[in-house]
C-alpha cells in the first residue's frame, strides 16, 4: 500500500519529494520511506535522491506488475486484481489453482518469464524474459461447456483489435486462437476450463503476445510487434490497451450474447475464404473455410460438398 501511495504522490508531480513530505503524508518514519524507495528502485523505479531535495521519480520500469499495470486502467471486470511473477513454470498452473480456490473472475496472473509455457495439444510457448506478455485470466461466464470456444474467439477478436489500435499492424485471426501479423504468429490463445456437465465453473484464457523479442528468440514462422514495427513497444501501454478493449468486449458479450463478436471475427479472419486442411485427432480434411457458425466451430466446405463443422482442431491455410 505504502509502494502504490508513494508512486501516486510521484506521478503527481515534476519535484521533488522530501523525505519528510513523504513520512508525513504516509504516516511512517524517514528509515520507513527509505525502505519503500529502495523496494521501488529493486522493481526497476529509477528514483534519484538529492541531500536537500528529497526524491524524483524519473523513470518506470517496463515490467508486467501491478503497480504500473493498475494504473488508471480503469477497467470494470478485466484486471480487478492483479497478480504478477518474475518467473512461473505456466501462468496458466497458477490461475488454475487461484481460481479452484475461488478467485473471482477478471484476476489476471502474468509472468516475465515462463519455464514451461504451454500451448494447446502438449504444445509449447517460447517465453523469452521480459519480451513478451505471458497472461493468463480468470473468467466465470455462466455459459455451458460447450459454448466455451466462443469465448477464445471473443479474446481473439480483442487482441486483433488491440494489436490494430495500438500498432496500426494488420492483425488477423488464423482460426480459432492464432493472431498472425504478414503470416506470422503474433499471439496465441489457450482456453483451459473446469465445468461440471452443463455448467462452466470456470474459464482460463491463456495468450502469449510476442512484444519486443526478435525472430532469433522465437520459433520458426513467429514474429513480434517489435520484428513488424521495426521499433520496440512499451509492454506495460500495450497491456493496459488489451485488458480495456477485452474488458470492453466481454462486457458486451454478457449483454448481448455472442453476434457482436462472430461480426466482428469474420471482418479480421485469415481464414475464411480461403482452401483450408483441418487436422483432427483422427483424420485429415481439406476444402473451403465458409464461415463459423453461432458456436465458434469453423464450417468447412469439402470437395465431395459435404459440410463439416469443426469444433476443435489445427488448421492450415493452403493459399
Ligand atoms: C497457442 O497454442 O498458440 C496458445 C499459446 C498460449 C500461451 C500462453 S502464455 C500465457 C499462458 N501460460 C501458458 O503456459 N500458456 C499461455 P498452439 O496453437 O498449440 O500453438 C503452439 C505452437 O505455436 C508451437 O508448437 C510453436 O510452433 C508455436 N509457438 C511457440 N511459441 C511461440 C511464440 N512465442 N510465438 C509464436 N509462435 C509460437
Amino acid at each position: 500500500m505504502a509502494d502504490e501511495k508513494i508512486l501516486s504522490l510521484f506521478r503527481e508531480t515534476d519535484d521533488y519529494l522530501s523525505g519528510e513530505e513523504l513520512s508525513r503524508k504516509l504516516g511512517i518514519t524517514r528509515a520507513a520511506v527509505w525502505k519503500h524507495i529502495e523496494k521501488l528502485r529493486a522493481e526497476g523505479y529509477n528514483i534519484v535522491a538529492q541531500p536537500h531535495s528529497g526524491y524524483k521519480l524519473l523513470g518506470l520500469p517496463d515490467k508486467l506488475i501491478p503497480s504500473e499495470i493498475a494504473w488508471k486502467l480503469s477497467t470494470s471486470i478485466i484486471g480487478r486484481k492483479i497478480y504478477s511473477y518474475d518467473k512461473a513454470n505456466s501462468t496458466m498452473d497458477i490461475a488454475i489453482d487461484l481460481a479452484s480456490r475461488g478467485e473471482p473472475e477478471g484476476a489476471c496472473i502474468f509472468a516475465e518469464e515462463q519455464a514451461a509455457g504451454r500451448g494447446r495439444l502438449g504444445r509449447s510457448w517460447a517465453s523469452p524474459k521480459g519480451k513478451g506478455i505471458y497472461l493468463s485470466i480468470i473468467l466465470r461466464p455462466n455459459i455451458t461447456p460447450l459454448e466455451a470456444p466462443k469465448v477464445t474467439l471473443l479474446c481473439a477478436v480483442a487482441a486483433a483489435k488491440a494489436v490494430r489500435e495500438e500498432t496500426s499492424l494488420p492483425a488477423l485471426i488464423k482460426w480459432p486462437n492464432d493472431i498472425l501479423i504478414n503470416g506470422r504468429k503474433v499471439a496465441g490463445i489457450l482456453t483451459e476450463m473446469n465445468a461440471e456437465v452443463d455448467t462452466v465453473k470456470f474459464i482460463i484464457i491463456g495468450i502469449g503476445i510476442n512484444i519486443n523479442a526478435l525472430k532469433s528468440e522465437l520459433p520458426q514462422g513467429a514474429t513480434s510487434i517489435k520484428e513488424e514495427l521495426g521499433d520496440g513497444l512499451s509492454r506495460v501501454e500495450f497491456t493496459q490497451a488489451f485488458l480495456r478493449r477485452l474488458d470492453k468486449d466481454y462486457e458486451v458479450f454478457l449483454k448481448e450474447g455472442f453476434k457482436p463478436t462472430i461480426t466482428e471475427w469474420r471482418d479480421l479472419s485469415f481464414t475464411l475464404g480461403s482452401r483450408v486442411k483441418v487436422k483432427l485427432p483422427n483424420k485429415e480434411l481439406e476444402g473451403q473455410a465458409m464461415d463459423v457458425d453461432d458456436t465458434g466451430a469453423l464450417v468447412v466446405r469439402l470437395d465431395s460438398g459435404f459440410v463439416e463443422r469443426i469444433l476443435a482442431g489445427d488448421v492450415i491455410v493452403v493459399r
